[in-house]
């Protein structure tokens, strides 16, 4: 039989070194046992290619007593192990070598000291055949031999025998968790002379159906006796021909990386086929959270108490610029709303120091945590197990940092509310001018008081119309700065209101940023990892 061989797909270098990607971008994410395991595939990988690949490494694997060591000999056609009556009879791995040049590097990686070379090669030429310890040994040493070995070499036969093929142990512990092996796995029914023919049938009948069972549905089975050397010429060509190939170690390498691959993924969703919610592992998250943040954020960050103060301080100034001169002093003696939350001009961002906007209440904070959930949530919405974990992790990553964060740039975006309308220091000028005229106006008045209290004799007094001018200057004076000073509040009114409304867009904006900065950037770079991983995981599986 062919070894199955993938024509097309990424080459074992490429799937290799996105099996290693996929590793990286797992570690600290996925559980270590998996991510230890998947490096070590890797590892193994990289070592296997770099040794002798005109060699083939084939193991005889199997119980004790099923016949192993007689099997080694037997295609060996020389007595090189014991084969006994004892259990168990072999307990370190022996290789047997068909032209064997060059193999020495390999198997001082296999760690196989005792080698031997086969008795005729024939073409069974660059064929390391390895006689293993039994697997399920009451001997740990072994069972850690054989397992050490099961994943190292590059071709399993396993060896059964009537009695014991269907074994728990052998099937559970290696045939099953080896599926994706099927290419480089043969399993040898030995001891077939101990059955009577018909009987030869039903038990590989028997045998195939435990291998179907196991997801080795394919794999040769062979019935061979390694005393009467019945079906050994099968099993000898089987080999040649997997010799010949010299494909094998590759095959067994691709496996490995599909396998390590698979377990990384931990479920389906992971290799980015089409999950619940339609995301295939894009790294994108949906929209929506969003909105609820930037709120939250909002609400936390005391804007209403911003955008109040910045209109009633914006009020007081107009005030105390344009108010009528004989009362707008007294205004100095009220604070400005929007100082005393240390907000005022010039602020910038290298002010250290925060506002003295009151910090969040309990629940406004709570608020900030749950739409940071949310935000989480929803990302991590439909992925796997560890990622949505260190997804939601991710939204939360930076949330200490959002308070402080959120507090400079109410300092810096609200300070700009503090500049004065060019309008002011005109309408203050007029104000003065006006009160200019009041107090001439009284001043003239006074004289004239004066002088007639005086019985002085009365100069000339001009008028505007019937009224003196004297009393227009006063009267019209008062008048038009009280006036003017109406007009200007009104217009200061009008101005707050509009500040106030461009102020909470502008905090509006600057905080959503804050929030994407702190809080979705985070996120999108573990989506983007995610996806990376997916696609390398996708890549490793070939
Ligand atoms: N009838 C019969 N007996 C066999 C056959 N193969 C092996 N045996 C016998 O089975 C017993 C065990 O053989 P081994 O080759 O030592 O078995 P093993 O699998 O190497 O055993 P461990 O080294 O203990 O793991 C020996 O007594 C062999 O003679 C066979 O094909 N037919
Ligand atoms: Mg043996």
């Amino acid at each position: 039989m062919k070894v199955l061989r993938r024509k097309e797909g990424p080459s074992l270098d490429v799937r290799l070194a996105a099996l290693v990607e996929a590793t990286e971008l797992g570690a600290g994410r996925l559980p270590d046992g998996v991510v230890a395991a998947a490096r070590e595939v890797a590892g193994r990988a990289g070592a296997r290619r770099e040794l002798s690949l005109e060699h083939t490494v084939v193991a005889l694997a199997g119980a004790t007593g099923s016949g192993k060591s007689s099997l080694y000999n037997a295609l060996a056609g020389r007595q090189l192990a014991d084969v006994g009556v004892t259990r168990p009879t072999t307990s370190t791995a022996q290789a047997a070598l068909w032209d064997g040049d060059g193999a020495g590097p390999l198997l001082d990686w296999l760690e196989v000291p005792h080698r031997h070379p086969a008795g005729e090669t024939g073409d069974l030429a660059g064929l390391v055949l390895l006689d293993l310890p039994d697997h399920d040994s009451i001997r740990l040493s072994h069972r850690l031999e054989v397992d050490r070995l099961v994943r190292q070499v590059d071709v399993l036969v396993w060896v059964v025998d009537p009695q014991k093929y269907a074994d728990a142990a052998l099937h559970e512990r290696y045939l099953r968790p080896l599926a994706g092996h099927r290419d480089v796995t043969v399993v040898v029914l030995n001891q077939v002379d101990r059955l009577p023919p018909a009987a030869v049938d039903r038990c590989l009948d028997d045998l195939r159906r435990l291998l179907d069972g196991d997801g080795l549905t394919g794999v040769p089975v062979l019935a061979v006796s390694a005393r009467t050397g019945q079906g050994l010429d099968d099993l000898r060509g089987l080999l040649a021909e997997r010799v010949a190939d010299r494909r094998s170690w590759s095959a067994r390498l691709s496996a490995d990386v599909t396998t390590a691959a698979g377990h990384l993924a931990t479920d389906p969703q992971a290799t980015g086929e089409p999950d619940a919610t339609g995301r295939e592992g894009t790294g994108k998250r949906p929209g929506g959270a969003e909105r609820g943040l930037t709120e939250a954020l909002c609400v936390a960050a005391g804007v209403p108490v911003v955008v109040e103060a910045v209109a009633k301080g914006h009020r007081h100034r107009a005030v105390v610029a344009t108010g009528w001169p004989v009362t707008r002093w007294l205004r100095r003696f009220r604070p400005d709303p929007l100082r005393r939350l240390r907000i005022e001009a010039g602020r910038g961002e290298d002010v250290v120091g925060r506002t003295s906007v009151p910090a969040a209440s309990g629940a406004q904070r709570a608020r900030v945590e749950t739409a940071i959930r949310d935000v989480g949530e929803a990302a991590a919405d439909g992925l796997p197990g560890p990622w949505a974990a260190a997804v939601r992790q991710a939204a939360r990553s930076r949330a200490g940092e959002l308070t402080d964060a959120v507090d400079r740039v109410v300092a810096t975006t609200s300070a700009g509310a503090t500049r004065r309308p060019r309008w002011w220091r005109a309408v203050n000028v007029l104000q003065w001018l006006v009160f200019g005229a009041l107090l001439a106006g009284a001043l003239w008045l006074g004289v004239l008081f004066a002088m007639d209290y005086l019985r002085l004799p009365q100069p000339p007094l001009p008028t505007a119309g019937e009224v003196p001018w004297p009393t227009v200057l006063l009267l019209g004076g008062a008048v038009a700065g009280v006036l003017i000073a109406l007009a200007s509040r009104l217009a200061a009114w009008l101005g707050g209101r509009r500040r106030a409304r461009r102020t909470a867009k502008a905090l509006r904006t600057a905080i959503a940023q804050v929030g994407r900065e702190l809080v979705l950037e985070p996120v999108d770079a573990e989506l983007a990892t995610y996806a990376r991983f997916t696609e390398a995981v996708t890549v490793a599986r070939g």
